[in-house]
């Protein structure tokens, strides 16, 4: 912390509106005022000159509301924080004894928040029923690392990315989505490496790949089994390595002899030529690793195409190497997040209860307990958060909040996450919602979600907390800083860290023995204490904020894997343990123009949703009128040819149906995306539109996930996760008489019904 005039000091703080976590410098009056957020070190960053209309906009929330009104009315009063946490704990103690713990559930978004902090509030309270994103972000890849190497080899970008000569993307596009990503990738180019890259679209990395192979859609397991079929019919593959280190090679060679570049060719619509060249380029050009993103981890088969291409690296010799697939391992003496979770405080009979774990048993208590114990044999500690690896199935909580069944499910906190847009099939979510007895919502901003809720209650944001990050403990290494602003300032705003949300209602419920912390600070200077700091402050001055481990590369040839059988298990006997195929195979969509040709008739066109782009983070960011200045609506890309078929052109707004709904988007002609291929931006809703019903900021009009199909069957049987990407659409112009969201007025309740489908 440095002066910079008499009234205004430098703030080094940590920024938390997307994934780079940037340190930036704060500047602050001394009466505790937000003066500036300064140009982070990133390139491209879009977001730091907004920082001041961010942190005073008037949709941001100040304290917290009750809802006074029907749900959806937006009707508010006012309401001091204890009140409002001594009704919320009152009706959750009177929910719990009616329906027991498990009928209180906790939803999050994407890792934003103090994530260990969700857990060991349920896990205390007794419930299993965790949902959120982590389901389908990064969750599933770090539940099948864990499973299958034993460890989550975090992609970190500054210091092993850069030392790698291939480098692959399967469906993973930094440069929009993460730019410090994106820089070292170009460094390692810089230094002779070769960039390949598989996605249905030329996306700006497949712009700039030296190799792009054009996919059809959720093909991904069956191409990169068919790489690793040229890879081990050429014998490129590191037999040391494997002969030592590997499980279940023979078997995985006999899975692969029917993935020939041929016949993977005419499924995929991509050339064998590019496969092999592809399989050539990856095993022979180290060190080598693939960062795989949303287009894998958003399909149908997604665990099928992660566990192959963590098979990749390890056939390779990629595993645990400077440039590879780098396991770091846990910081041993901090006190990890995961340990904070507490998740051995859960009794058994309430971890049977967690929804969904009987049919999705990788990434929830089933997995967790097979797959955890194999990692803390070998690591001394666990790995990713219980968070990240022990869920609720989602689609199947909301249904249970519906239906009953298995049990009533009546209490919903959600905190940081905002499922009315981001969550699959947002019809049935708002079902859900609706459902509740209590809906609980704690943000930085009004969003359709909270306008649901019973009770809002105001977040402090970064700015206005300190934080201490250890990787979701995938990492030793730690970054931390402290609140750059006060969270509470007298007739302006009363906001509390989430730290502080789940504290106070802990302490209302009984818990409160095991949160003596009364703020985050000293939660940190507990967790940092074993590590030889006296204090989180003591680790600011010593370390700035960032604290590296040093590196050792093959720790495997001392401790083995932390796996059951300590080796890479090609073949997962976790899998095995659990009842599904110990292998990966492709399977087809089972909405597709192939398993599904009737249907194709109608709908003839694949959807793949939610590439990322700038400067929007999911459903952040709409209210900032500087932002929508430069991006003000939503595009959808459709090849030139068939927008010429259909009658539509640059800028139209057309309507996107699935068999779920409609919604309209404005047309982006892109030659980089196949005929057969529609790609519709997510996250998108109007703040300037009116809460109440049925607009609801208008959730329902341009939102993708209105079109999304949650149906459990469709979703990945392994690990529950939902299919975001490739499934069935058809695509036509909005008409020049019907409404768009360019034209007022905007229409009366019952035509707007109408428009969108709404019952
Ligand atoms: N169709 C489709 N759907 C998708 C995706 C897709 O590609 N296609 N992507 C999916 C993916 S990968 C993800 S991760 C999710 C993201 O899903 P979400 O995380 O739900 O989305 P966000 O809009 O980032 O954030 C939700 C809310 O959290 C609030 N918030 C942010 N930080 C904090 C915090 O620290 N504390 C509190 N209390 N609130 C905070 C924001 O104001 C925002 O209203 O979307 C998923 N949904
Ligand atoms: N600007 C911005 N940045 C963000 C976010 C944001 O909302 N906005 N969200 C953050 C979050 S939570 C996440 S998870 C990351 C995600 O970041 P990434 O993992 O990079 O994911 P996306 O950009 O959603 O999708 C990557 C690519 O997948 C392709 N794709 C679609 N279907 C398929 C398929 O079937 N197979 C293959 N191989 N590719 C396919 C798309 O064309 C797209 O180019 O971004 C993070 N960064
Ligand atoms: S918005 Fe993202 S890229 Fe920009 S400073 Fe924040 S974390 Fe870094
Ligand atoms: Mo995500």
């Amino acid at each position: 912390m440095s002066f910079m005039s008499s009234n205004e000091r430098i703030v080094k703080s940590i920024c938390w509106w997307c994934k780079p976590k940037c340190f930036v410098n704060v500047h602050v009056t001394e009466d505790g005022r937000l003066v500036k957020v300064e140009e982070p070190p990133v390139k491209g960053c879009p977001r730091w000159r907004m920082a001041k209309e961010w942190f005073y906009h008037p949709m941001r929330l100040r304290h917290p509301l009750k809802r006074v009104g029907e749900r959806g009315e937006d009707k508010w009063k006012e309401i001091s924080w204890s009140k409002a946490l001594d009704e919320v704990a009152a009706k959750i103690k009177e929910i719990k004894e009616e329906y027991g713990p498990e009928s209180i559930a906790v939803s999050h978004g994407t890792c934003r928040s103090y994530e260990e902090f969700r857990y060991r509030f349920l896990n205390l309270l007794g419930s299993p029923n965790q949902i959120g994103q982590s389901h389908i972000c990064h969750g599933n890849s770090a539940t099948i690392a864990l499973a299958v190497l034993g460890w989550f080899p975090w992609w970190y970008p500054g210091d092993t990315l850069k030392f790698s000569k291939c480098i692959m993307l399967v469906g993973r596009n930094p440069p929009p989505s993460h730019q410090t990503i994106w820089a070292a990738i170009r460094e390692a180019k810089k230094n002779g490496a070769k960039l390949i890259v598989i996605d249905p679209r030329r996306s700006e990395s497949a712009s700039a790949a030296d190799l792009w192979l054009q996919i059809r859609p959720s093909t991904d397991a069956a191409v990169l089994l068919s790489i690793i079929n040229v890879i081990i019919e050429e014998e490129l593959y590191d037999k040391e390595f494997i002969t030592k280190w590997c499980y279940g090679f023979d078997k995985l060679a006999e899975r692969v002899k029917e993935y020939t570049p041929e016949k993977i060719s005419e499924i995929a619509w991509v050339s064998s030529e590019k496969i092999v060249e592809a399989a050539r380029m990856f095993a022979t050009n180290k060190p080598a690793c693939v960062l795989e993103g949303m287009g894998v981890a958003h399909q149908h088969n997604a665990h099928a195409a992660i566990h192959a291409r963590y098979i990749l690296t390890a056939i390779t010799g990629n595993i645990d190497v400077r440039g590879g697939d780098e396991l770091l391992g846990p910081n041993l003496k901090l006190i990890t997040e995961h340990e904070m979770e507490m998740p051995n405080v859960l009794l058994k009979e309430q971890r049977l209860k967690q929804i969904g774990s009987d049919r999705f048993k990788l990434e929830s208590w089933p997995g967790y307990e097979i797959i955890q114990s194999a990692v803390e044999r070998v690591w001394g500690k666990r790995g990713d958060l219980q968070a990240y690896t022990s869920l609720a199935q989602a689609p199947l909580l909301f249904r249970a909040i519906i239906t009953g069944k298995p049990y009533p499910v009546k209490a919903l906190i959600t905190l940081s996450s905002n499922p009315m847009i981001t969550m699959p099939n947002v019809k049935l979510v708002y079902k859900a919602l609706k459902n509740l007895e209590l809906y609980v919502v704690v943000d930085y901003f009004k969003t359709p979600s909270s306008l649901l809720a019973d009770y809002v209650f105001p977040a402090a944001s970064w700015l206005e907390r300190a934080t201490l990050y250890n990787f979701r403990t995938n990492s030793p290494d730690i970054k931390a800083a402290p609140a750059a602003l006060p969270s509470v300032k007298q007739d302006e705003y009363d906001r509390r860290t989430d730290y502080e949300f789940w504290r106070e209602l802990a302490v209302r419920l009984g818990q409160e023995e095991y949160w003596p912390w009364k703020t985050i600070e000293e939660v940190y200077d507990y967790r940092l204490k074993p590590m030889g700091f006296s204090s989180f402050k003591e680790f600011l001055e010593k370390t700035g904020g960032l604290y590296v481990a040093p590196r050792e590369y093959k720790k495997y040839e001392k401790i083995g894997f932390g796996t059951p059988t300590g080796k890479v298990e090609l073949y997962s006997t976790v899998m095995e343990k659990l009842g599904y195929d110990p292998l990966p195979s492709y399977e087809e969509s089972p909405e597709s123009l192939y398993s599904n040709p009737e249907l194709a008739k109608e709908y003839p066109y694949i959807l793949i949703t939610g590439g990322r782009f700038l400067p929007y983070f999911h459903s952040e960011h709409r209210q900032i009128k500087r932002l929508r200045k430069i991006y003000p609506w939503p595009r959808v890309e459709v090849n030139p040819d068939t927008a010429k078929k259909i009658g539509i052109a640059e800028g139209d707004w057309i309507w996107i149906e699935t068999l779920q709904g409609r919604i309209m988007q404005k047309c982006r002609l892109f030659d980089g995306i196949h005929s057969q291929v529609i790609h519709a931006q997510h996250g998108w809703w109007y703040p300037e539109l009116p809460g109440e019903e049925p607009y609801l900021h208008g959730v329902w009009i341009s939102n993708v996930n209105v079109l999304t199909n949650d149906d459990p069957d469709k979703c990945d049987k392994v690990l529950g996760s939902w299919p975001l990407r490739g499934f069935l659409c058809k695509i036509y112009k909005v008409r020049d008489d019907e409404w768009n969201p360019e034209k007022h007025p905007l229409p009366p309740p019952e035509e707007f019904r109408k428009l969108f489908n709404l019952d």
